[in-house]
């Protein structure tokens, strides 16, 4: 049987809500939180928007965001306690705005440590490389909080993150097709355990296990008559950040039309720690999970963000004001967690996030 009604979406921020809007089409349950009505407001019938008190928007302020966010973060918890029952929760939004860069990291972390027993994933969209230095600022930084909240899971041996899908505004010129592309490849990976094929058929545990997988992941469609050259090909172009060569990679979900050399793709991609295989009549699919992060994209974002350092600093200069600057663009050094999760209390997980959104 399909996922689907396992699936659930909160979508923070204008993109959040943009690519959410088509998950809600799809009969999915979802949550838009945003600290701007207005963007609440292009959502038409959207059933359950969450204006953040007191927003009016953020104009691209991450701290602005976390601080709304920490001031409302009791109705927050309610209103996800209420309306989100689904096993796996997809928190999806903009690395490069203020409302859902700055608190969707966050977010991520007391939802994985507030409801261990769900799968908490990530969608986030990367800026066009001609998009502003504050945009690619805001992403440097949001990438710091999402390689830690990832990193930190992975060597503390407590609960994690799962599926990270990273949506990459240089591959479109427009932003609806690529939400459009990337809700299409989602709803047909969670539709998988429903094709039924003698030659082989991939169920439920198997698509849930691959997006359990704590780390990047990417999925690519072809055609019927796909080969392997063309799925090199359709990895290569597809709507995600460039894979890093570094052929790590935890599980492949290949749901083939006809069979395809594996060797071969194993070669692309690396050895995997498990492969789930299927067959069925319409399309060839394929999911790489436990990727590591974009890190050739994410270097190139990371110079743009320091020629806006240098940027800020030397507006600071000239106004001749003295201050002491972090080589991290100001973002705070988290602690390590250094608590194992089991003997956190509820109100003290709620405790730590709420911190978390205050630090400046
Ligand atoms: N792929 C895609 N990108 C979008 C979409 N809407 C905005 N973006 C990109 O997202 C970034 C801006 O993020 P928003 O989601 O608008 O910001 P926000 O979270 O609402 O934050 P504020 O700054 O408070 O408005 C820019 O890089 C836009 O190009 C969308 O529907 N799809
Ligand atoms: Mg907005």
């Amino acid at each position: 049987m399909s996922i689907i009604k396992d699936v659930a979406f909160i979508g923070i921020g204008q993109a959040g809500g943009n690519i959410c809007s088509q998950f809600e089409l799809q009969g999915h349950t979802v949550l838009y939180i945003n600290t701007s009505q207005e963007d609440l407001d292009t959502l038409g019938d959207a059933q359950n928007k969450h204006h953040v008190a007191g927003g009016e928007g953020t104009a691209k302020n991450r701290e602005l965001s976390k601080e709304l966010i920490s001031n409302n973060f009791n109705a927050i918890d309610k209103v996800i306690d209420e309306k989100i029952k689904e096993e796996f929760i997809f928190v999806v939004f903009s690395s490069a705005g203020g409302t859902g860069s700055g608190a969707s990291p966050t977010l991520m972390e007391y939802l994985k440590n507030n409801y261990p027993k769900r799968c908490i994933c990530g969608v986030t969209i990367l800026p066009k490389t001609e998009e502003s230095l504050r945009a690619q600022g805001n992403t440097y930084e949001c990438f710091q909080e999402l390689r830690r909240l990832y990193d930190e899971t992975e060597s503390m041996n407590e609960s994690k993150c799962g599926a990270l899908f990273i949506i990459d505004n240089n591959r479109f010129k427009d932003k609806m097709q690529l939400n459009n592309a990337f809700v299409g490849l989602l709803e047909d990976v969670l539709l998988v355990p429903d094709s039924k094929d003698i030659r082989g058929t991939i169920d439920a545990a198997d698509v849930k296990e691959t997006l359990r997988s704590s780390g990047c992941a990417i999925i690519s469609k072809m055609s019927p008559e796909s080969m392997i050259n063309e799925l090199n090909d359709s990895l290569n172009k597809s709507i995600f950040a460039p894979l890093e060569s570094d052929e790590m990679v935890e599980y492949i979900l290949l749901s083939m039309i006809s069979a395809i050399d594996i060797d071969a793709l194993k070669k692309k991609t690396g050895i995997p720690v498990d492969i789930y295989q299927g067959y069925n009549t319409k399309q060839t699919l394929c999911v790489l999970s436990g990727l590591s992060f974009p890190k050739t994209r994410l270097d190139g974002i990371e110079q743009q963000a320091m020629l806006l350092k240098e940027h800020r600093q030397k507006s600071l200069s000239q106004k001749a004001v003295i201050q002491e600057k972090t080589l991290d663009l100001g973002i705070e050094k988290t602690d390590k967690l250094s608590q194992s999760k089991t003997e956190m209390t509820r109100d003290e997980i709620r405790e730590k996030a709420f911190a978390k959104f205050r630090k400046k």
